[in-house]
């Protein structure tokens, strides 16, 4: 099983179905493609005509999105629980990490993934509510499922892994957080296989030139 990534440094999308894979111990090796490049574009076209990392490859099969790898992988490894068991916890799991998937673009594209840095910013009103929605979200699914461990659903989760790039960006960025969220976010930053996710990230020499020099 291969999986195709854009570089640590930039790349949120791949970030979630690495860190799903890394943390439950899949075998998986992984390439990376460096965004922004003058190869870039054909790179990824070679490996899937949707033109978007991650790209996940299992024999002859192909998954791209990273939504649709997570879903393949808890399907392939269902004795990693990717999903919650609880039907409802699955259910919740399911509809927040959908939102994260397709929305809070506010805070995506005023604060882009830049797991290196730290910036001063100011957030907009409209950063503001999806920071609000997001820690309302966090709060929610700690109090009414986290009671079997410190994550989203008690145990890691595909959940933690699609709101993963968001502690990044809340730490590059200088949004505080406090109660339930900070100890969330915490126990994610903490987790051994982040860890080893930003120490690929800072071993990359490259930066991507829309993003400015790191
Ligand atoms: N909805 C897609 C989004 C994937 C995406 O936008 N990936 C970015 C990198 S994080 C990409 O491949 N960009 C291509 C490029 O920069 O050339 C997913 O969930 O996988």
């Amino acid at each position: 099983m291969k999986l195709i990534i854009g570089n640590k440094s930039y790349s949120s999308w791949s970030l979630r179905p690495w860190l799903a894979l890394s943390h439950a111990g899949i075998p998986f090796e992984e390439r990376v493609i460096p965004l922004d490049q003058p190869t870039t574009g054909a790179e990824i076209a070679a490996v899937s005509g949707a033109g978007r990392v991650p790209v996940l490859v299992d024999g002859s099969l192909t998954v791209w999105d990273s939504l649709a790898i997570c879903e393949y992988l808890a399907e392939r490894f269902p004795e990693k629980a990717l999903w919650p068991r609880d039907a409802a916890a699955r259910a919740v799991a399911r509809a927040v990490s959908a939102e994260m998937h397709s929305g809070f673009t506010a805070l995506r594209s005023a604060c882009p993934f830049k797991i290196r840095e730290t910036i001063a910013c100011a957030p907009s009103p409209e950063v503001q509510a999806d920071v609000g929605r997001i820690t309302a979200i966090w709060e929610d699914c700690r109090r009414r499922f986290g009671g079997g461990g410190p994550f989203l659903f008690g145990v890691f989760s595909i959940a933690d892994a699609y709101y993963a790039p968001v502690v990044s960006r809340f730490r590059t960025y200088g949004i505080s957080l406090g109660g339930a969220a900070a100890a969330w976010a915490d126990a994610v930053w903490s987790l051994p296989a982040y860890e080893r996710w930003r120490q690929g990230a800072a071993a990359e020499s490259y930066s991507m030139a829309r993003y400015g020099k790191p």
